[in-house]
């Protein structure tokens, strides 16, 4: 017989209950046959198993010395002790001896890797990544190596220790388009660490590295991805001409497309904020050329956000150069080809957008937004047209257009209406831009419901946010 009793009771009553479980389990079983709760998950001591009847040397050189013969397991095992212990060097030693038997399970690798990483032995964790990914290529096929398992918690040991993790990441990314398959959640701790570094720079290096191991982000990666890189969000302006728009040196991406085509609710997704941009069903909603600055700590209020609450990055004043914070402005327009806003208006606003995309030269990014349950219509047309007459016209940096197919949540759009947009879209721009301007046009698939294409959106976006790393190719 079983009965539920709390694991106070059972503590009580001398029953064996360890503090860990009773913390972690509000009730326990005892069996009654036994007497006993459950005893605890005892340990094997395969590491004391692996020595045993060796003789000479220290415990830590016995290990080392019998390491050979360990299964994964055991060789873990013998990592922690050897740690423990304090010699780091033979563990370093051990782990790279021992890279076949880890490399042929990723949660073993990952478990060494952590604990190099938690003794600081660094030089350590990159022989180690370099014995697994960097040599003999033709081992790829026997095993299967996760990258992210090594240069995971050696980012992030960079990361926590203020460190530019910048050449390990770099090293990741190459492990990965060598042997990729490192699964999504294996990159979310570093993203993590990335946030709470306040390295920007860092975050989309992991992003990258991401693409690369062709690992397609969860829900947590983007909304680590989102809260890492929209860490302030402000409604500055609201223009209705050239002259009202905002003066500062920041760059702009800015959200074009026909009403009531998601423009507003796309800038919502992407800041991770429910309403900052005001969303309705009703087309025309957006009148003004809206102006949200993200990340602009110059800004009155936003000076005491950046010096209070949370975990202050160190010397949070002074970034380094390859980490700035990432500011930019997200620019939600008033939509085209609205038939119930008087024609006059409608004149004004595509005149002044126009003027915007061929003019302003802190505009770095434009995504034009198209229904993707009825694909480029009139209006999308005409907006072709804008865009290459302001791209011709224009002389201050380049600008990036890049096309978005919106709403792919909607049951229209499942019922083959997205390939089919994509492909309308496709032949449309090599019409109306030219097939060499238009080949090079990214189309992106979006929901602002499902959150689908926000990793495809913000590794545009990244062009705006750190525009000075993007000019370096980086
Ligand atoms: N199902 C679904 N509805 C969406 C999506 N994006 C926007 N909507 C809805 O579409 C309507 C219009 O969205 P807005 O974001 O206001 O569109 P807009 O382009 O800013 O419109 P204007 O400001 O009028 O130009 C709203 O009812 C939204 O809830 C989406 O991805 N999926
Ligand atoms: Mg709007």
């Amino acid at each position: 017989m079983e009965l539920h009793v709390p694991s106070k009771v059972a503590a009580s009553l001398g029953l064996r209950s360890s503090k860990r479980a009773a913390r972690r389990e509000k009730r326990r079983t005892i069996d009654f046959a036994r007497g006993t709760c459950p005893p605890p998950v005892v340990k094997t001591p395969r590491v004391d198993r692996l020595i045993e009847g060796a003789v000479g040397g220290s415990r830590a050189e016995l290990i080392a010395a019998c390491v050979g013969r360990a299964d994964n397991e055991t060789l873990v095992e013998a990592v922690n002790e050897l740690v423990r212990l304090d010699r780091s060097d033979l563990a370093a030693r051990v782990s790279v001896d021992g890279r076949e038997v880890l490399a042929a399970e990723g949660p073993a690798l990952k478990a060494v890797a952590g604990a190099l990483c938690r003794a600081g032995e660094l030089e350590a964790v990159l022989a180690l990544a370099s014995a697994l990914f960097e040599e003999e290529e033709e081992e790829e096929a026997s095993v299967t190596p996760h990258p992210a398992r090594v240069f995971g918690p050696l980012a992030c040991l960079l990361l926590r220790s203020g460190r530019d993790p910048r050449a390990t990441i770099e090293r990741w990314r190459r492990a990965e388009t060598r042997c990729p398959g490192s699964p999504a959640a294996d990159f979310n701790p570093t993203l993590v660490e990335a946030r709470k570094a306040r390295s920007l720079a860092s975050l989309f290096a992991v992003l990258d590295v991401m693409e690369a191991a062709g690992a397609r982000g969860d829900d947590r990666t983007f909304e680590i991805v989102a809260q890492a890189a929209v860490r302030s969000l402000d409604f500055v302006a609201g223009a209705v001409s050239l002259q009202t728009l905002p003066a500062h040196d920041l760059k702009e991406a800015v959200f074009i497309g026909r009403s009531n085509v998601g423009k507003s609710s796309l800038v919502n997704m992407l800041a991770n904020r429910k309403s900052a941009a005001f969303v309705s069903k009703k087309p025309g909603k957006t009148q003004q050329f809206n102006y949200f600055a993200v990340n602009d700590f110059s800004l009155p209020n936003n000076r005491r956000r950046q010096s209070s609450g949370g975990k202050k990055k160190k010397n949070a004043s002074s970034s380094p150069s390859w980490d700035p914070p990432g500011s930019f402005y997200l620019v939600d327009v008033p939509g085209l080809g609205y038939a119930e806003v008087p024609k006059a208006a409608r004149r004004e606003w595509a005149d002044l957008l126009e003027a915007y995309l061929a003019t302003r030269d802190q505009a770095a990014l434009a995504f034009h937004l198209v229904d993707s349950r009825c694909g480029p219509m009139p209006v999308d047309r005409d907006i072709f047209a804008m865009v290459k007459r302001s791209l011709a016209r224009r002389e201050g940096p380049p600008l990036r257009y890049v096309l978005v197919l919106t709403k792919a949540d909607k049951r229209e759009a499942k019922k083959n209406a997205v390939p089919d947009a994509h492909d309308a879209l496709r032949a449309d721009l090599a019409e109306h831009l030219g097939d060499d301007l238009a080949r090079d046009i990214p189309i992106l698939v979006t929901s602002a419901t499902t959150r689908r294409g926000r990793d495809a959106m913000w590794r545009h976006l990244k062009h705006a946010a750190l525009p000075s790393l993007s000019e370096r190719g980086s």
